[in-house]
């Protein structure tokens, strides 16, 4: 702090700062609590990083917002360089456990003429609130307040926190596969709008994307086909680790699903021993449902899933190892209860806590096991009062593959046509009166990809919708308005066009 008093008495030049208003800023999701004090703060090339150096972490976190504010303005910015009289002003981003709120994303910014100081209790959250910075930095610096061009930032508190502490997004990569530099540039878009989670769908009945070194045909040959006869893909283990380090570095953790026992062809094609429905097997690329299952009666299969399990656990630092379970059509009730119990067990036995789609709750599940909300909502609600946390994505509501509407160039509508108003204007804690705020962990909004196999398609359907379930996961419902949120999200186009995101323009939107 000393050197952030060092920097802000320095005799400078007085600056005549245009009257601002911070409370009005485009930031998505919108904070908790915002006061504006009306100046500015004039980010130049006299403008330095500063951060806490003992606790592990901010320094990178200083790092990463330097290496955004030179996307964005080209200016250099130094982190943690020696202060000496040429600095005017500072960026200081310190750890503090002095904030408002407990969760651990929490931050908060006093935005002065001559210095911005971000608190945050741990690293993610001062991650959290560089993204609010970010989104602060105007488009277009003054250059008639001093010699230098200045990017003003309106002054101010912020004072935020996450409503949910769960915000995802999932990604199907098994109908069709993407590519690491896909899925990259995806999570930093993530990361923009403060989701916390990216849930890769890595098997399915299409095809098997990860490598398993104790069982490769799951990918020499499994991984060979997909959705419409394209040629698949997998990603290697490192390839999976730089993945995880990549969302890592943004705060973001990968939930890695193996869906079973159905959604299980390409698994059971590679190793017909693993296959449950008595028929011959052949690759699939179609895009039914409900057709395949693993045997559940098998010690193989048991074994099999140990393995996959422990190989893919010991990559995967998120607590969370999602199981699938959905569709099972073709698996007798007994054997699928008797597969859930299993597997979670074997989950558990790898350090982690199981995940599932909502079917799951019809076995016994741990109340460690979360339950995912798709469909109807009797097992979700049943996982609620057995202790389970519940994770919100009705597709009604969340599925991000549902077409916008009934010209819309890729997705389905088997559950709705979703709008992007549609898909902002509900309330994930009112939306099953049964499930009480308490059980609900967050919300995720999948995204399948029957009919997408590449970035662009992607986009199209993930933005602008997904930026909306962002501020659906953060923000709490009182800050949350349809009107109010729709001329935020039209100011969003000059980044998503610096990003590359071909996001679908909707016409309910008047984008800027
Ligand atoms: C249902 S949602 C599925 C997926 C499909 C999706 C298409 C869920 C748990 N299962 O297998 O890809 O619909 O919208």
């Amino acid at each position: 702090l000393v050197f952030v008093v060092m920097a802000c008495t320095a005799p400078k030049k007085e600056i005549n700062y245009p009257k601002t208003d911070l409370a009005v800023e485009a930031l998505i999701p919108k904070p908790l609590k915002v006061v504006a004090t009306n100046s500015a703060f004039g980010l130049d090339v006299k403008t330095v990083i500063y951060t806490n150096q003992t606790s592990k972490g901010f320094e990178e976190v200083g790092k990463f917002l330097s290496n955004r504010i030179n996307q964005k303005t080209k200016l250099d910015i130094p982190v943690n360089s020696s202060l000496d009289e040429t600095v005017e002003r500072i960026i200081y981003i310190n750890q503090s456990d002095d904030l408002e709120s407990d969760s651990p994303e929490a931050y908060q910014l006093y935005i002065k003429n001559d210095s911005i100081l971000l608190h945050a209790k741990t690293v993610a959250g001062a991650f959290r609130g560089i993204q609010t910075i970010q989104q602060l930095i105007p488009e277009h610096s003054n250059d008639t307040l001093t010699e230098q061009p200045m990017w003003l930032i309106p002054t101010g508190k912020i004072n935020d926190a996450p409503n949910f502490g769960y915000r995802g997004m999932m990604l199907d990569v098994a109908r069709h596969f993407f590519t690491v530099d896909e899925v990259k540039k995806l999570l930093d878009v993530l990361a923009y709008y403060k989701y916390n989670t990216l849930h890769m769908h890595l098997t399915d009945d299409q095809g098997w994307r990860i490598e398993i070194k104790s069982w490769p045909k799951l990918t020499e040959v499994g991984g060979e086909t997909e959705v419409g006869g394209g040629p698949g893909g997998f990603y290697t283990q490192e390839q999976f680790k730089e993945l995880v380090a990549y969302a890592a570095e943004r705060h973001i953790q990968i939930i890695p699903e193996v869906d079973m026992p159905g959604h299980t062809n390409a698994a059971s094609f590679s190793y017909p021993i693993l296959n449950g429905n008595g028929k011959k097997l052949s690759s699939y690329s179609g895009t039914q449902v409900g057709f395949s299952t693993f045997d559940a009666q098998k010690d193989t299969v048991y074994a099999f899933l140990d393995d996959v399990i422990r190989e893919i656990s010991a990559i995967s630092p998120s607590p969370y190892f999602h199981i699938g379970g959905d569709e099972s059509h073709v698996t007798k009730k007994k054997d699928y209860l008797h597969f859930v119990e299993k597997v979670e067990k074997i989950v558990q036995k790898h350090g982690k806590q199981a995940m599932g789609w909502n079917e799951i709750a019809q076995a016994k599940i741990d109340p460690s096991t979360v339950a995912q909300l798709w469909n109807e909502p009797h097992n979700a609600i049943k996982a609620a009062e057995g202790g389970s946390k519940i994770l919100l994505s009705p597709a009604k509501k969340t599925y991000l593959d549902m077409q916008y509407d009934s010209l819309s160039k890729f997705g389905l509508h088997w559950a709705a046509y979703i709008p992007v108003d549609s898909a902002y204007i509900w309330s994930p804690e009112k939306y099953v009166p049964e499930i009480p705020k308490e059980s609900i962990l967050g919300i995720e909004a999948p995204l399948w990809s029957e009919t997408i196999s590449n970035s662009t398609e992607l986009e199209y359907l993930a933005f602008p919708r997904a930026i909306g379930y962002a501020e659906l996961g953060w923000s709490i419902d009182e800050n949350r308005n349809w009107e109010d949120y729709k001329a935020r999200l039209a100011k969003q186009v000059p980044y998503l066009k610096r990003m590359n995101i071909s996001f679908y323009p909707s016409k309910l939107v008047d984008w800027e």
